[in-house]
């Protein structure tokens, strides 16, 4: 948030409903995919956070959240969430991370990452650029473009993807290569596909705030349908889901539920 917007600094026991908290999901619920979070949206949560805890979950590591959401972004929320909550802060205090590698080993991991480069090399697609696996602690991220296309490559790739079904067709020869590798494959953002161990989804965010017993915990996100990397969350007994589906939406539904 602007460094001219003071952040609330109120114990959780202060808040207007200290027994609620409100998650979201990042890139196309608290801002455009990539793009950064509007003034707008940035008083909202501040306003927001007077009555309730506050945090974000993304699927993005740490690095790419601060683009989106500010440096002061773990002053700004209550808890950060990167990686699905595989890296994790509560108050700006780093919780217990866990490691992709550490569950894969080695050995698996190459075989992994042989594969998809492999998989890559042979897709015929009109651009790529660079960076087609990012290595992130808890995942990885795989792009047949690369992570290093500019924003209208980006666009143009997921308008290409969405009529060729390239990311639908890579992940499914990865889950038919490596069927007893327990590693969930999740398109979530619009040039990439994120792998992790099955269960390490966005549910897995939910264990760092069970010591705080909430009694309503909101989930906000826009790809909340079967296969989107929202959907685990958003359908989980102890969640309160909400679909949205642009920034302005979750102001929407904010306004209506808080004020
Ligand atoms: O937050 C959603 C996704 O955002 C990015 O996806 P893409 O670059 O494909 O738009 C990635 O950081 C991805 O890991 C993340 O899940």
């Amino acid at each position: 948030m602007s460094a001219d917007i003071p952040a609330p600094i109120t114990a959780f026991a202060d808040r207007e409903f200290p027994d609620t908290i409100c998650l979201f999901d990042v890139d196309g619920t608290l801002s455009p995919a990539r793009l950064q979070i509007s003034e707008s949206m940035e008083k909202t949560l501040q306003e927001l956070r007077k009555k309730c805890v506050i945090g974000f979950v993304g699927g993005s590591d740490l690095s790419k959240q601060v683009e989106q959401l500010g440096p002061s972004v773990l002053q700004n929320f209550d808890y950060c969430f990167s990686e699905n909550g595989l890296k994790a802060f509560k108050l700006g205090e780093e919780l217990a991370s866990q490691s992709f590698i550490g569950y894969l080993g080695e050995d698996r991991y190459k075989k992994l990452v042989n594969f998809c480069l492999h998989y890559i090399a042979d897709m015929d697609i009109p651009v790529k650029r660079g960076t087609f696996i990012e290595f992130r602690n808890g995942m990885i991220n795989v792009s047949p473009i690369g992570r290093n296309c500019s924003h209208p490559e980006r666009n143009e790739f997921e308008k290409f993807d969405l009529e060729h079904k390239l990311r639908e067709k890579f992940v499914a020869a990865l889950q038919n290569e490596f069927p007893d590798f327990g590693l969930t494959f999740s398109i979530g953002g619009q040039i990439s596909f994120d792998v992790f161990p099955t269960g390490w989804d966005k549910t897995y965010c939910l264990r760092h705030i069970k010591p705080e017993n909430f009694k309503t915990i909101h989930f906000f996100g826009d790809k909340t349908f079967k296969g989107g990397n929202d959907y685990e969350i958003y359908v989980h007994p102890d969640v309160t889901g909400h679909a949205v589906n642009s920034p302005v939406d979750t102001e929407r539904i904010l306004r209506e539920l808080f004020f």
